[in-house]
């Protein structure tokens, strides 16, 4: 068993059997009441499920097994790769929950180069795509091609006793991890240089790869790959790729099924998709007001007619952020250190400035501050990276991170089938008829 396998095993065996032995003796305890706003209201806030990875707090953010963005930033391994934290370290804290060493990340590094084995076929059903298919529809066409090669689906077929799921599990998963970037840049290459592939290079690590493959060269831009990959990894387990992939991956199916699933759902543009709305949006105020240096009265005059004809403003609002995001702070952050002068990316503090109070003047919304899809797209096209069609693949890369580590954890620890309940707007008026107490009350004054 190789180290990180070893050390997961140890750690979710021990969690596995503390899990089922806290359920037999306290699994009635109540945890949530649950409204019928919560209900109606897209299920916002009910505590229903198991994410070992990360937890969100309003206010604070995210925290990956405990430690903020700055946090790792100061604590991840770097090796020789500059200032920024490397993914793979992240991964190996959300799997194990514990801080890897310079040579545990050098050794991920080096699995994931080595497990970069893609079949013919998946570029094959890549190619027989209309060129201009939505970047997103081909990363997860081709994540769903690639499942010829799950390892648990061909255990599972074999005959695989419930209590090894993990370890297949983890082998797909660092599996995909290794060859998603590979897939990705491929999409990019052909959709927006003519198919003019570039090939690996086995001398970098997981993030410098992919900016190279992307052909995007530059220490600056390969150290933004790695704060953008680390920070997109993992948002707890309730939003909606994140979810997506979990209740695909408690049926059973792999993670190659599951994490297409997840994909689709980031593909939505109130969720992983805002990547691009936002610089989609910002292009077109800046076209439409004629200048790359906005006004503050003219952005206000922009985003008033945004709401106006009943839109949302990307970027901003957050179904439980209540502050201005971590993962935005930390790109402002990388920006002041690397590209301070940049047009698009004052623009982008500019609108900072001027959409909160906007928001927040509504009365409705309930967070009038950015999150981090506010500000990705502005680094992006400051190193060139212009073709915002391919935002959220870049997003999406990062997601399997988190979505497969906790899939890791979810079989490990025996999680069963996703099943909540539904009701029907007829059960909902049952609910709350003045009647619907009255055989209650009823039956009391009888047992009087
Ligand atoms: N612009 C305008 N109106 C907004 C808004 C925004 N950025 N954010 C919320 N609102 C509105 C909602 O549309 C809703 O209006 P109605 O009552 O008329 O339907 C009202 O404010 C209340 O919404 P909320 O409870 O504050 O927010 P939700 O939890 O329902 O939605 C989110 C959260 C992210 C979908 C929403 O804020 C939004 O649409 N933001 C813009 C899209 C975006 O940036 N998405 C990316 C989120 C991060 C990510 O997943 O990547």
């Amino acid at each position: 068993m190789d180290p990180l396998k070893q050390k997961f095993f140890e750690k979710s065996s021990k969690l596995r059997d503390e899990l089922r032995a806290i359920l037999k003796k306290h699994g009635t305890k109540k945890v949530d009441d649950v409204t019928l706003a919560q209900v109606i209201g897209g299920a916002r806030g009910i505590k229903m499920m198991i994410w070992e990875t990360s937890r969100l707090d309003p206010v604070h953010g995210i925290h990956f097994r405990g430690y903020s963005i700055p946090e790792l930033k100061e604590l991840l391994p770097k090796g020789d790769c500059g200032k920024q934290p490397r993914p793979e370290g992240l991964f190996w804290l959300m799997l194990t929950g514990d801080i890897p060493t310079d040579e545990e990340v050098r050794w991920l590094t080096d699995q994931w180069t080595h497990r970069c084995v893609i079949p013919q076929h998946v570029f094959d059903a890549i190619d027989a795509l209309p060129v201009e298919t939505h970047a997103m529809t081909q990363y997860s066409i081709a994540i769903s091609a690639m499942q010829t090669e799950s390892v648990f689906a061909k255990r599972y077929n074999e005959g695989l006793n419930k209590n090894e799921y993990w370890d297949p599990i983890y082998e797909d998963t660092m599996n995909l991890i290794a060859r998603l970037p590979r897939i990705a840049t491929y999409i990019y290459r052909r959709k927006y240089h003519g198919g003019d592939d570039i090939p690996r290079d086995f001398s970098q690590d997981w993030a410098g790869n992919f900016a190279h493959m992307l052909g995007i060269e530059g220490e600056d831009f390969k150290s933004l790959m790695r704060l953008y990959l680390t920070i997109h990894a993992d948002h707890e387990g309730g939003n909606a790729s994140a979810h997506t992939t979990h209740l695909v991956g408690s049926t059973l199916s792999d993670p190659y099924l599951a994490l297409a699933a997840g994909m689709n759902s980031l593909a939505g543009p109130l969720h992983g998709l805002a990547n691009q709305e936002v610089i989609h949006w910002i292009n077109n105020m800046l076209d439409a007001i004629g200048t790359k240096t906005p006004t503050t009265e003219q952005i206000t005059n922009y985003v008033n007619s945004t709401l106006a004809s009943g839109r949302v403003i990307p970027g901003y609002g957050h179904a439980v952020l209540r502050r201005p995001d971590p993962r935005f702070m930390a790109q402002k952050a990388f920006a002041e250190e690397y590209c301070k002068d940049s047009d698009i990316v004052n623009v982008i503090w500019k609108v900072f400035e001027v959409v909160p109070p906007i928001l927040e003047s509504l009365g409705k919304v309930k967070n009038p501050w950015p999150n981090v899809d506010a500000h990705s797209g502005a680094l992006l096209v400051h190193y060139g990276l212009k073709e915002y069609g391919f935002y959220t693949v870049l997003f999406g890369v990062s997601r399997a991170l988190g979505v497969l580590s906790a899939m890791c954890w979810s079989r490990a620890l025996g999680l069963p089938l996703e099943r909540p309940k539904s009701v029907t707007t007829d059960s909902i008026k049952e609910w709350i008829k003045p009647e619907a107490k009255a055989p209650a009350k009823a039956k009391a004054k009888k047992q009087k």
